[in-house]
C-alpha cells in the first residue's frame, strides 16, 4: 500500500512538472491589510526579497510575467502585489481620492510587513514606481534597494494632454488592452481606465503638478532609474528629474525600451535589476 501511495504521487508529480515546470515554484494568496484583503504571488527562496509595484490598473499577472519567472530564484524572493481595487484585490472596486499614491505606498509596506519581510527591495513600474518612491521615502529603515521606470513626480501639462489622447480605451492596441479586458472585462477596464485619467490628472491642480516632489530628498536608498528613449507616454523630462533629485541615484536609459520595456526587453531589464540588487 505504502509503495503503491508513493508511486502514485510520484506520478502526480511527474504530470505536474510536464503541465508547468515552474507550477510548484509559485505561491499565492490574500493578506487582511487595512481593511482590505490584498492579493499577491510569491515565488523564489533567496535572502534578498523584493516587491514588484505594478502600474496603473495593473497587478501581478498583467505586469510581471517574465519577471516572476525568470528573476533568480536562489538569490531573490519575489513577491508581486495587486494594490486595492486592481487585479484580484477586489472587492473593493478602485476609486481615486487625492492620497491615492500615499494609500498604495503604505498598503504595499505594511502587506510585506504582514508577510514577515522585515527589510526589502521594491521594484515600481510607472504607477507603481511613484508608490515605491513615496514608500521609500517614507520607509528610510524599511527599504533596501529601489529600481523605478516609466514613473514621474509631478503631472506637467504636456503630461494632462497625453492623458487624454490614451483615455478611449478603444483606441489602444490589441496587445496592450487585451490581458486588462481579461482581468476585468471590457466594462469594468474602460470606466476604471477613465477614473484613473481623472483621478492623475488631479494632480495638476497642485501647485507645480505635484504629487510627490518633496519627498524625493527624504530618498535614502540606492536607487536606479530606467527609462526607454522611446517611451510615448512618459517623456524623459521625468527620470532626468528623479536623477537630479534623489541623491546617489542612476539613470539606465534603453535605446530602443518603450513603456513596457521590462515585457519588452525581458532579459536585458531582469540582468540589469539583477546586477544593480546584487552589487
Ligand atoms: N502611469 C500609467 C501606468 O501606471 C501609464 C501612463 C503614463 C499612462 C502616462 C498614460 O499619459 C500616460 N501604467
Amino acid at each position: 500500500m505504502a509503495t503503491l501511495l508513493c508511486k502514485r504521487r510520484l506520478c502526480i508529480f511527474a504530470v505536474l512538472r510536464r503541465v508547468s515546470p515552474n507550477a510548484r515554484l509559485f505561491s499565492s494568496g490574500k493578506k487582511s491589510v487595512n481593511g482590505v484583503e490584498l492579493f499577491y504571488q510569491q515565488t523564489g527562496q533567496g535572502d534578498h526579497s523584493v516587491l514588484l509595484l505594478p502600474g496603473a490598473l495593473g497587478s501581478g499577472q498583467t505586469d510581471f510575467g517574465p519577471q516572476m519567472e525568470k528573476l533568480d530564484k536562489r538569490r531573490f524572493t519575489v513577491v508581486a502585489w495587486d494594490p486595492r481595487g486592481y487585479g484580484r484585490s477586489r472587492p473593493p472596486d478602485r476609486d481615486f481620492p487625492l492620497d491615492f499614491f500615499h494609500r498604495d505606498a503604505k498598503d504595499a509596506v505594511d502587506l510585506m510587513q504582514a508577510l514577515g519581510f522585515r527589510h526589502f527591495s521594491l521594484l515600481g513600474w510607472s504607477d507603481g514606481g511613484i508608490t515605491a518612491l513615496i514608500a521609500a521615502a517614507l520607509n528610510p529603515a524599511i527599504i533596501k534597494k529601489m529600481v523605478v521606470w516609466g514613473s514621474n513626480a509631478y503631472v506637467s501639462e504636456q503630461d494632462l494632454k497625453i492623458y487624454s489622447a490614451v483615455r478611449d480605451v478603444s483606441m489602444w492596441s490589441e496587445r496592450m488592452r487585451r490581458p486588462m479586458e481579461e482581468m476585468y472585462g471590457p466594462e469594468y477596464f474602460s470606466q476604471t481606465w477613465e477614473r484613473w485619467v481623472d483621478g492623475i490628472s488631479q494632480f495638476a491642480h497642485n501647485p507645480q503638478g505635484n504629487i510627490c516632489r518633496e519627498l524625493l530628498q527624504l530618498i535614502i536608498c540606492p536607487t536606479l532609474i530606467v527609462h526607454g528613449a522611446k517611451d510615448p507616454i512618459v517623456p524623459s523630462f521625468h527620470p532626468e528629474y528623479l536623477l537630479r533629485k534623489i541623491q546617489g541615484s542612476r539613470l539606465h536609459v534603453l535605446p530602443e525600451g518603450k513603456h513596457n520595456l521590462h515585457l519588452r526587453f525581458a532579459t536585458e531589464f531582469n540582468s540589469l535589476v539583477e546586477d544593480f540588487l546584487t552589487e
